[in-house]
This record gives structure tokens, C-alpha cells and sequence, in this order.
């Protein structure tokens, strides 16, 4: 495997006798799926690898609320408003258990946020898609969370200890949310009005192609999954867990009655998988530089969020203060 990266990788990695005699006991303990633990020796590089993905990773979750709570003053009954609210309150909770995994790389939080406000820190495309109808929280729930799952669920396994146990609670709750959003859709599908139910497919037909480009760029143009799955940061690649996710995906679109946009989807017998039409991936990139419907508007309440939350900071930092005055007199 790690002979076959070393030839193919996008970014070129180092061979077993190009690497010091510390580089080469850490890809032992790797090889033999001993975690890494943040006291343990790691080459900058890893290091750097998990702050960028965690930091991103933590940010998504944070961003991630923000199309969800858009909706929670219009839900439509007491139980889906209660259901949102939960589920936007794990969304800050995966953030700061991310986050605080991240620190435990040497890591600053309030750095790596100041890049987020000032654009230089990406965080999943997705949310940078408006949600436009009720639809869209079913939706969002069942194809963003479900996307997130599958995703994740691989990440239990990375090799950095703190980030792999952060992700095995994180699964747990990201479950819940893929469910709640699967039976909201259901239950639109089955019991609303004709109009309901093309609300329902409007919002797959608008978050199909996003939800299949959070895994990222196809392998051959994934310059960061050579070394990545060689670390075993990552346990599978972007285009395989797609797959994975359509695979799994498409029974359950069936059950709800509704299609997906892509006249190219087809179940392929001999392959065992659906074949699927070619992402847009200009639009990705359009994304991912800045450019899609709602980056603007996600960091810019981001940003007056930090500003308005100043006071309370400020409250909190001298009641510690005094606090402490208190116990040191
Ligand atoms: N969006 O070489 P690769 C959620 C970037 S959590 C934006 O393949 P890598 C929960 C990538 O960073 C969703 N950027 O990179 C929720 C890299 O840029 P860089 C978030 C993307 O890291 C649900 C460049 O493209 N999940 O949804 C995206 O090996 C509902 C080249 O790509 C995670 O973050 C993208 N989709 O693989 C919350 C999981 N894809 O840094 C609220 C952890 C790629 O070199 C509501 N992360 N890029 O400048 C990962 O597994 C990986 O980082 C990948 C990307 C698979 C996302």
C-alpha cells in the first residue's frame, strides 16, 4: 500500500530510506495502528496536516448551524422546532470538541478562527448553499448529515487519538440527526400536500450535487490524499466514500419516492455500485475560493457574532479575575 502511494500519490511522499530513523519508527507505529497521542513525537508535517483538517473540520460545524438556524423560528410544529434546536446545539458541541483536539496539537483557537472570519480557512462547501424551504432542513439532515456520517464514520479510525475519539462521540450524534431529518422527509412524502411534496424534491434536486462534492475532489485530484491515507489520517479516499454514499443513499430515495437530478444514475451490476453523472467541479472550486451563493453572508455573521459576544467575554474574563483576586487575598 505504502510502496503503491509513494508511486501515485499526487503530492510526492517520501520513501522508507529517504525518511530519518524517528520518521521511519513513527510509520511503524502507524503501520502497526498504534494512535498517536499529542506528547508522542510527529513530524511537522502531520502536525500541520491535522490542524489544517481538524481546524476545517471544527469550522464546518460551527458554519454549519448557520443554515439550520435561519429555520428554527419557522418550524412548524413545537416537536420539529425542539428537534432543530437540539440538533444546532450538537453542531457547537462537535465544534468544540474539534477544536479542543486541535489544541492539543499546539494549536491557538483563536487563530485559527480569526482565519475564518478573514477568509483564509476553508470550511465545507455545503453551507455555502442558501436553504431556502422548510424541505431543507429534512434535507439537510438526510444528505448533509448523512454525507457527514459516512464520512466520519472512517475518521473513528484516523491515527491521531484525541481527533479519532472526538469523532467516535460525534458519530453517535450525527446519527440522530440524519435520522430526524429522514423522517421529516418521510412524513412530508407521505402525509403532506402536493405541495409539500415538491418542496421535498425541489430541496434534493438543489442539495444532490453539493452533498456529493463534502467528500472533495476526485482522487486523482486530491493533492493532500496520498499522504493523508499513508498516515492513515484518512482510512479511505474521497472518490470511496462517495461511492459509498450514493450506494447507500439511493434506497432510501427510493423509499421516499422522490429522484435525484441525474439522468446518468443507474444501479451497475457488475461493478456493484451506481454509476453517476460528472460533478460540476468548477462550481466547487467557484465554492471553495469564495465565490458560492452564501460565503460572503456565512463568515460575515460569523464575524459579528465574535463582535457581539465581545461584552460577554469581557464580563466573564473580570468576573474570573475577580474571583481570583478574591481567593489570592
Ligand atoms: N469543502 O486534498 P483534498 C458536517 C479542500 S461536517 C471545502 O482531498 P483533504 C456536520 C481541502 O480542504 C462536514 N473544502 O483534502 C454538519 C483541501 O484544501 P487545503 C465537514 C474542501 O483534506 C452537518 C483541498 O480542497 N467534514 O457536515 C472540500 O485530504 C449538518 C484539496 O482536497 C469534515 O471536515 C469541501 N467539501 O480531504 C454540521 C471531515 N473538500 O486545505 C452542520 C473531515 C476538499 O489543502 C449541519 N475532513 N476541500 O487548502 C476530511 O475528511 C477531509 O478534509 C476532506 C478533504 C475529505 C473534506
Amino acid at each position: 500500500m505504502y510502496a503503491q502511494l509513494v508511486e501515485t500519490g499526487v503530492k510526492r511522499l517520501k520513501s522508507l530510506d529517504e525518511m530519518s530513523a524517528q520518521e521511519r519508527a513513527f510509520q511503524q507505529r502507524i503501520d502497526d495502528e498504534i494512535k498517536i497521542e499529542a506528547k508522542n513525537w510527529m513530524p511537522d508535517a502531520y502536525r500541520q496536516t491535522l490542524i489544517r483538517q481538524i481546524s476545517q473540520h471544527a469550522h464546518s460545524e460551527i458554519v454549519g448551524m448557520l443554515p439550520e438556524g435561519n429555520w428554527v423560528t419557522r418550524a412548524p410544529t413545537l416537536k420539529r422546532k425542539l428537534q432543530l434546536m437540539a440538533k444546532i446545539q450538537d453542531e457547537a458541541g462537535h465544534g468544540l470538541y474539534l477544536y479542543s483536539a486541535m489544541e492539543t496539537l499546539g494549536a491557538d483557537r483563536d487563530s485559527e478562527i480569526a482565519k475564518l472570519h478573514n477568509g483564509k480557512a476553508k470550511y465545507s462547501s455545503i453551507f455555502n448553499y442558501p436553504t431556502l424551504s422548510w424541505a431543507d432542513m429534512g434535507v439537510v439532515g438526510w444528505l448533509v448529515d448523512g454525507a457527514a456520517i459516512v464520512n466520519q464514520v472512517v475518521l473513528q479510525r484516523t491515527s491521531y487519538g484525541p481527533y479519532s475519539r472526538a469523532m467516535i462521540r460525534i458519530c453517535k450524534e450525527e446519527s440522530f440527526h440524519q435520522r430526524q431529518g429522514y423522517e421529516m422527509l418521510l412524513t412530508m412524502m407521505r402525509h403532506g400536500t402536493q405541495v409539500q411534496k415538491d418542496m421535498v424534491q425541489d430541496a434534493i434536486n438543489r442539495l444532490w450535487w453539493p452533498a456529493l462534492m463534502m467528500f472533495g475532489p476526485s482522487d486523482e485530484h486530491s493533492p493532500n490524499s496520498a499522504q493523508s491515507m499513508a498516515w492513515k489520517i484518512k482510512r479511505q479516499s474521497n472518490d470511496e466514500l462517495r461511492q459509498r454514499f450514493i450506494d447507500q443513499t439511493i434506497p432510501q430515495l427510493e423509499l421516499l419516492g422522490c429522484s435525484v437530478p441525474d439522468p446518468a444514475l443507474k444501479w451497475n451490476a457488475e461493478r456493484g455500485h451506481y454509476d453517476f453523472g460528472e460533478i460540476q467541479w468548477d462550481e466547487f472550486y467557484e465554492v471553495l475560493k469564495g465565490n458560492g451563493p452564501c460565503n460572503q453572508e456565512r463568515v460575515a455573521t460569523r464575524r459579528q457574532a465574535i463582535e457581539d459576544g465581545a461584552w460577554v467575554r469581557a464580563a466573564a474574563v473580570a468576573h474570573a479575575r475577580k474571583k481570583h483576586n478574591k481567593i489570592a487575598a
